[in-house]
């Protein structure tokens, strides 16, 4: 998967398992919907995964922090029956093992994370492997380890439990203009509040609380999808 040519590719292309298919990106990062079960009661949780997957979200991440090892895999298998349904690629947050046992799509790491030459060396070259880079230096390694997409921020400030800090918009256009794979403007983004991101070349935008905390998620989903392209042409 590593040998994504533009980041139009990626961004315009949707998913394919087909390897045969080399002109076809496996995913599409243009509305990456990261979860965050810990307010919800699982049928919940899952019926607003269905939501947002209706709603048009290109790609999906599990990201449990709290949950055992166990438990993170019995959602992934039940994220991932609903993602599969809907075709779109089931990411892996921090876990390479749950993303293994699961046989998910790929898997994201962070800083602190398992490294992506490593992580790339035990997946092989099909499963899609995401970063988080917060500069330039960062964006540039994991783009070289074998990094398939990567996601990049805060933003903005966010109300998601994470350990963050602020990325501005000129790195992160400095980070999309330095690598030749897709990168994502993360962190406290929502459909009032992308325009900041207006002619940065980013592949999409990745969100939580737009849509996990929406009154309707599959209409917060189609309404961020429209005000990017409206506001974004993306
Ligand atoms: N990494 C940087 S910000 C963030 C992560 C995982 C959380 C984004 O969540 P939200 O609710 O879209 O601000
Ligand atoms: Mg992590």
């Amino acid at each position: 998967m590593h040998d994504v040519k533009t980041k139009a590719d990626a961004a315009k292309h949707s998913y394919t398992c087909n390897k045969e298919e080399t002109e076809m990106a496996k995913f599409n990062p243009r509305l990456y919907f990261i979860t965050d079960s810990t307010k919800y009661e699982k049928d919940e949780f899952l019926r607003r995964v269905e939501e947002a997957l209706k709603g048009g979200v290109t790609l999906v991440q599990l990201r449990e922090k709290e949950r055992s090892t166990r438990e993170y895999l019995e959602l992934a298998n039940e994220v991932h029956k609903l993602t599969l349904a809907y075709n779109v690629p089931l990411i892996i947050d921090d876990r390479l093992d749950v993303a293994m046992a699961a046989d998910t799509e790929g898997v994201h790491f962070g800083q602190s994370d398992m490294p992506i030459n490593i992580a790339r060396k035990i997946l092989g070259p099909d499963k899609i492997i995401g970063a988080t880079a917060k500069t330039v230096p960062q964006a540039l390694e994991a783009y070289e380890q074998g990094a398939d997409y990567l996601g990049v921020g805060a933003i903005f400030p966010t109300t998601t439990k994470v350990k963050t800090i602020l990325t501005s918009t000129d790195t992160l256009a400095d980070i999309c203009r330095a690598v030749p794979i897709p990168a994502n403007a993360i962190g406290g983004l929502n459909k009032d509040n992308i325009d900041i991101l207006k002619g940065i070349p980013i592949a999409g935008v990745c969100v939580v609380s737009a849509i996990m905390k929406a009154d309707d998620p599959k209409q917060a989903a189609e309404e961020l999808s429209a005000a990017m392209q409206d506001k974004l042409e993306l």
